[in-house]
């Protein structure tokens, strides 16, 4: 699962992998290291894992049946739940922007249900339901503007949705999307990505067996205004800590920003890539103190090391202005030539 990990991109520069091999593992996705490495908490395959809304925990569901809350800075779990869904299929589990936890998975007698947890106290569920009897794995999408959670089954051709609240019965259920052909695997736009003029709620990827189709989720209204009951603000492009920050310990919330106009996506989106600079290590930018041939203070030497840099890039930036100058006169003449030959 290394792509399609923006649901919660709180830290976007720390993402995670989770493969068959029982194994969490924390990116530093800017640098390409592996941060943290979780390799002796599962014993069994890891079905999904998540983020809170602060970056302070994750949460897995895994083969073993067993629900986890771990505390990946300090490698250690903090709360779990044996048997969350007592049946042998596949379960889910992700946090919500409360803190709590839902999952879904199976009874004993095969019947589907979703669970709410506080990870507090998980001896017993805030809520337990059951939603029918079939075979198609639950997968959750939330929003966590409006804390509403999309289900789409495995195999089915309906998408329902809850919103969960904190007064009895905590997951109400709203309405069901249904269409002819069953999913067999769905894909989840961020909100940023929704048409806030056509009243979009929400945008699915459905996948057919040789298609993918798109699915949208509209609320009819009447006004041509932004509807701002619709729309709270949500997750932004940008990362609320840097990678080092989140690994030194800080925990922050998205950093929110509003879809008034519809999001525009700004100049410099492309990830910071913060890998050092290879000409930092080189003794050759060191050039002018060797030919200076005086000793230098630390500060000094970066001070020469950045001329030198200055001066090479000057150098470059020249080269590049002859070779263009030099192209225009051949384009130029060309065309000259060109224009003889029409003649
Ligand atoms: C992050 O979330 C955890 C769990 O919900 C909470 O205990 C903690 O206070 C939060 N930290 C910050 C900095 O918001
Ligand atoms: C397969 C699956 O259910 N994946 C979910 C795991 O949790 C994230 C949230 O962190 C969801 O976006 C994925 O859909």
């Amino acid at each position: 699962m290394t792509s399609a990990v923006f649901v919660l991109s709180i830290i976007t520069c720390v993402e995670r992998l989770c493969g068959c091999d029982n194994i969490v593992i924390i990116w530093n996705v800017g640098t390409g290291e592996a941060l943290i490495n979780l390799d002796d908490m599962h014993l069994d395959m890891i079905y999904n894992v998540s983020w809170n809304r602060n970056g302070s925990l994750i949460c897995t569901a895994s083969k073993d049946k067993k629900v986890r809350v771990i505390d990946p800075r300090k490698q250690e779990i903090v709360a779990e739940k044996e048997r969350a869904h007592e049946g042998a299929r596949p379960i889910r589990a992700i946090f919500l922007s409360d803190g709590n936890v839902f999952t879904t998975g199976f009874s004993r007698m095969s019947e589907r249900q979703l669970a709410l947890w506080n990870p507090k106290n998980m001896e017993e569920p805030i809520a337990l339901h059951e939603m029918d009897t079939s075979n198609g794995v639950l997968l959750p999408f939330y929003d966590p503007d409006t804390n509403i959670i999309y289900l789409c089954g495995k195999g089915d051709s309906s998408i329902r949705y809850f919103e969960i609240t904190d007064e009895s019965p905590y997951v109400h259920y709203l309405n069901t999307f249904s269409s002819k052909e069953p999913q067999r695997g769905m894909g989840f736009m961020p909100k940023r990505g929704l048409d806030v003029n056509k009243c979009e709620i929400a945008r699915f990827f459905k996948l057919h067996e040789r298609k993918c189709e798109p699915i949208i989720m509209t609320v009819p209204r009447k006004s041509d205004l932004f509807q701002d009951d619709l729309y709270p603000d949500t997750a932004g492009p940008e990362a609320a800590l840097e990678a080092e920050e989140w690994f030194e310990g800080k925990n922050a919330d998205p950093i929110l920003i509003s879809l008034k106009h519809g999001y525009i996506p700004g100049k410099n989106r492309d990830l910071k890539v913060v890998k050092k600079n290879i000409l930092d290590n080189k003794p050759a930018a060191n050039k002018k103190s060797d030919l200076i041939n005086t000793p230098k203070k630390a500060a000094d030497t970066s001070n020469i090391q950045n001329e030198a840099k200055l001066d090479e890039i000057l150098k470059e930036l020249k080269s590049i202005k002859d070779t263009i100058s030099n192209q225009d006169e051949r384009i130029s003449k060309l065309e000259q030539q060109m224009a003889k030959m029409t003649v």
